[in-house]
């Protein structure tokens, strides 16, 4: 799936419905309404491949037992049966009998914190520029970017994507622009500003941990050019020349319930409260940040990668954040550039289809003169820090500095080849980049561990994802041949594409709306719905090592070379994001040093090595015998 806005190669909105070009309140709607509805599987075939699904990660005692707990819940008249019906009567109720338990369980409930443990960031190209100036014309001119690409939000002319020849919901685009998540007691909420009768018009811009409420239109409602917000930003920045004592936006990496508790003390101050509003209602953030210290050019996209995930700490930008944004573009004064976004909104794609088209619009010339008009000072937010607010931003710091610490992300680029040679081989790349994976972690560890993939589900109205498991019986009987000093190399090539094929077919089965996964979690919800006790199937042992993701991966294409990261989901897991590009492949991998078993640089030389050696097995192997 990739969105070409700069090209337009994607068909625009108005193929799909004949609507002309302007703004048409029921171009969207007509766009979804279209769209299928999310189906629930059947529920022998998600038990079924559940069971297939564990073979490779629990021991055969342990796969015996849980094959009795199935049979159990699937028996006629049984617990299952009676689960199933509550989905399907749900599906019929609601647009989409997932999206909204989904929203609440992965996001708005989870309690940790958003940042590197939801959080994903970005890497942008590094930008030549090496002073302030430098940084604020790119600023400025990433800023108008993001306006221009607003325009086709808000005229509903953004240009639908495909995935395998099928039209995507596009409802996310909806919901990444002026919208925050709010950190409440038990769970989260978002709110979105975008659809209000007075949607707003300012951006936050954050210097110095000091936050700015900059307006980026006109009066007479035309969007400021780039030299006009060059103009604003250089006002910023000559009120913001000290670091502000209380990095306020700090609060905002805290674990959740600590953050609600600390967010009710800080909006009990009537000014606190606007302040706080003003950004929640902002279109995103600008974080200008300070520059990083400086490494070799080898450790550069690490650091700036650690930069946009969490921000170094709270000596170098993490007060630079309001972490509750949606979309926070940053900007050094070194040239390093990136974002962070809280995911509860949106999955990465739409995210880094708006970045390619801003990156895109940052290289053209300006073209607009700008109006003479003198444009107000942007509007300081100012916050009153009582001294219980500090003590919270003093607990949030040692928090967050534990946590820098404690995150390891090595960002690498593969160059010996990129989609081109799967392709050229007649594999998919996203299946032999997988399969890759479990022979480097089978190589590190002697064993395989359930992996998850995302897997979109736009194909349906208002999906989001499902998972691909990339542990299979296929996969595991590859990496073992690999390691069989007895196998032949036809035998392991021949492994090897059955193992490929496996992950696509996988891959095919979740975009269509029939993984296990999800149809798994609904089924649970719906006990916790309809029961008095949670059924022994969600209790069971293989249940949980089915759901402890050691590795947690995502392949989120772009057109720009990008490189996308995000931290592990379990204490003894790594994070595994990566874009293919036609010739080279760049990867991020994460994981905690607190786990003494895990260690970034060894399996990211792993995969590397992964990766050349099934290259080299299929170059070097004539077709077999069969
Ligand atoms: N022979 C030759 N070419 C092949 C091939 C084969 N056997 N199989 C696939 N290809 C080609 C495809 O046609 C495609 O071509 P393109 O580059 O011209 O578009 C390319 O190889 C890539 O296909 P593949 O590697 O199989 O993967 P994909 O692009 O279909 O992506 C997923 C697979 C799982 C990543 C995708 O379906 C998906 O769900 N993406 C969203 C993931 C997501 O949301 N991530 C972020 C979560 S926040
Ligand atoms: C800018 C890249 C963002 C990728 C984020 C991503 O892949 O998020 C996954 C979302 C999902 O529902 O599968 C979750 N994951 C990071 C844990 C894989």
């Amino acid at each position: 799936m990739r969105a070409d806005f700069t090209k337009r190669e994607v068909k625009p909105m108005s193929l799909v419905k004949p609507v002309s070009l302007v703004k048409l309140p029921g171009r969207y709607l007509a766009h979804q309404e279209g769209l299928p509805r999310l189906p629930v599987p059947p529920l022998q075939q998600t038990l079924e491949r559940y069971l297939l699904a564990l073979q490779p990660i629990v021991s055969q005692e342990e796969w015996n037992h849980t094959k009795k707990v199935v049979d159990e819940f699937w028996s006629p008249g049984g617990v299952g049966e009676r689960l199933q019906k509550g989905l399907e009567r749900r599906a019929k109720k609601t647009d989409n009998w997932l999206s909204d338990w989904w929203l609440q369980t992965a996001y708005l409930e989870y309690r940790l914190p958003v940042v590197v443990h939801s959080s994903p960031g970005v890497v942008l190209p590094k930008q030549d520029f090496v002073d302030r100036q430098g940084q604020l014309r790119f600023a400025a001119k990433l800023i108008e970017g993001v306006v221009d690409f607003k325009t086709m939000v808000d005229n509903e002319t953004l240009p639908v994507e495909y995935l395998n020849g099928k039209p995507l919901c596009m409802n996310q685009y909806y919901r990444i622009l002026s919208s925050c998540r709010i950190p409440g007691p038990k769970h989260d909420s978002v709110v979105n500003y975008a659809q209000t009768k007075k949607p707003p018009t300012h951006i936050t811009v954050v210097h110095n941990f000091q936050f700015f409420e900059l307006d980026v239109y006109n009066s007479d409602g035309t969007p400021l050019t780039s030299d006009q917000i060059f103009t604003q930003l250089e006002k910023i920045w000559n009120t913001s020349l000290q670091t502000n004592k209380e990095p306020i936006g700090i609060l905002t990496s805290n674990h959740r319930n600590s953050w609600a508790k600390a967010y009710n003390h800080l909006i009990k101050d009537k000014t606190n409260k606007e302040s706080v509003r003003t950004i929640q209602k902002s279109i995103f953030t600008v974080c200008l940040d300070a520059p990083m210290p400086r490494v070799s050019d080898e450790l550069y996209k690490s650091r700036v990668a650690a930069q946009m995930l969490h921000g170094g700490g709270s000596r170098w930008n993490t007060g630079n954040r309001w972490f509750d944004k949606t979309l926070q573009f940053i900007i050094a004064e070194d040239g390093s550039c990136g974002l962070v976004y809280e995911h509860a909104p949106a999955e990465g794609p739409p995210i880094v289809a708006l970045l390619d088209y801003v990156v895109e619009y940052t290289k053209k010339a300006e073209l607009v003169r700008s109006p003479m008009i003198p444009l107000p000072m942007p509007k300081k937010l100012r916050f009153n820090i009582s001294p219980e607010i500090k003590n919270d931003i003093e607990k949030a710091k040692q928090n967050l500095n534990i946590m820098v610490h404690d995150v390891d992300i090595k960002v690498f680029v593969f160059t010996q080849f990129g989609k081109n040679f799967p392709k050229l081989k007649k594999l998919s790349p996203d299946a032999f980049i997988q399969v890759a994976l479990q022979l480097a972690y089978y190589r590190m560890y002697g064993f395989t561990c359930a992996t998850y993939e995302s897997a979109s589900l736009r194909m349906f109205h208002l999906g989001r994802t499902d998972t691909i498991r990339s542990a299979s019986v296929d996969s595991l009987s590859f990496v073992q041949a690999m390691e069989d000093p007895a196998k032949q190399n036809w035998e392991k090539v021949e492994l090897l594409r059955k193992a490929v094929q496996a992950h696509r077919t996988y891959t095919d089965m979740a975009i269509g709306g029939h993984a296990i996964d999800r149809h798994l979690l609904g089924l649970k919800l719906q006990a916790i719905e309809d029961l008095v006790s949670m059924p022994e199937m969600f209790m069971d042992t293989s249940f949980a090592v089915a759901m402890h993701f050691k590795l947690s991966t995502s392949q989120v294409p772009s057109q720009t070379d990008l490189v996308m990261c995000f931290g592990p989901v379990v204490p003894d897991g790594y994070g595994v994001c990566y874009n293919p590009m036609d010739d080279h492949i760049n990867f991020s991998v994460s994981a905690f040093n607190s786990c003494a078993d895990t260690n970034v640089a060894r399996l990211a030389h792993y995969l590397e090595q992964a990766l050349l050696d099934m290259q080299s097995l299929i170059q070097c192997t004539p077709k077999s015998k069969l």
